[in-house]
C-alpha cells in the first residue's frame, strides 16, 4: 500500500514550488503531464497511476485537479503560474490563522503572500485555526473585512477548493480576534 501521505506532499511539493524535481514542466496555467508525474511516483513510490487518481480524488482538501492527460494543483503555488480564475465577490467576513511571532510584521504591513502567490483566507474560523495550529507558538486568528476590501477595488479570487484568495491585507483590512472570542 503505497503512503499516500506522502505521495500527496511530494505532489504538492512539484505541482506548487518545484517542479523541476520531477522533470516537470509546469505550463502557464500550472498544467503538468500526468504522464510524466505518474512514471516518477511510481518509480519513486512504487504506486501506480490508478493510486495517483485515487490520492487526487480521496485528498481531504481537494488539492489538485485532473483534465484529460494532464493534472495541476489547484492552490498554493510558490512558482509564477496564473490559475486564471475570475474575481469573485468575497463573504463579507473572512479569516486568517497565523502565529503570534509574525503579528508585529502584519501589524506594521498587512498580510503579504510570502512565498506563494496570494495570501490564504478562509470563510471558516475553525479552518483559519486549522492553518494556524500547522506551526508551533501561539495561534492568532484575524478578522479580515473583505466587504470593505471589495469596496474599496481589491480583488478576491476562490480557489477550485474553496480557499479565498487575495494579492495583499493592509492592515487597515485586519482585526485581531482574541483567545477568549476563540474558546
Ligand atoms: C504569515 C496550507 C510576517 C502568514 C494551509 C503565514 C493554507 C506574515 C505565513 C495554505 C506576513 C505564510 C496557506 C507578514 C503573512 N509578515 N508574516 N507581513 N503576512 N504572514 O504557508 O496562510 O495544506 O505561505 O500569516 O491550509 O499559513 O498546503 O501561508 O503564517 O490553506 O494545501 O506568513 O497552506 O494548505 O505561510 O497557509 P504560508 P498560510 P495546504
Amino acid at each position: 500500500m503505497p503512503n499516500d501521505i506522502q505521495i500527496s506532499k511530494f505532489m504538492s511539493l512539484v505541482l506548487r514550488h518545484a517542479p523541476e524535481e520531477a522533470g516537470l514542466i509546469l505550463d502557464e496555467n500550472g498544467w503538468a503531464d500526468l504522464g510524466t508525474l505518474c512514471a516518477v511516483i511510481r518509480q519513486k513510490f512504487g504506486a501506480s497511476a490508478s493510486d495517483v487518481e485515487r490520492i487526487v480524488a480521496e485528498n481531504p482538501k481537494k488539492r489538485f485537479a485532473i483534465a484529460g492527460n494532464r493534472i495541476r494543483a489547484v492552490q498554493g503555488h510558490s512558482v509564477d503560474i496564473d490559475l486564471g480564475l475570475s474575481p469573485s465577490i468575497p463573504p463579507a467576513v473572512l479569516y486568517h490563522g497565523t502565529k503570534e511571532d509574525s503579528l508585529h510584521a502584519i501589524r506594521r504591513e498587512g498580510l503579504t503572500s510570502q512565498s506563494r502567490q496570494h495570501v490564504h483566507l478562509s470563510k471558516e474560523i475553525e479552518t483559519a485555526l486549522i492553518v494556524a495550529r500547522r506551526r508551533k507558538g501561539k495561534n492568532v486568528i484575524l478578522r479580515i473585512d473583505s466587504a470593505a476590501m471589495a469596496g474599496d477595488g481589491l480583488t478576491f479570487f476562490l480557489s477550485d477548493n474553496g480557499v479565498w484568495l487575495t494579492d495583499s491585507v493592509p492592515p487597515r483590512y485586519l482585526l485581531e480576534i482574541s483567545e477568549r472570542e476563540l474558546s
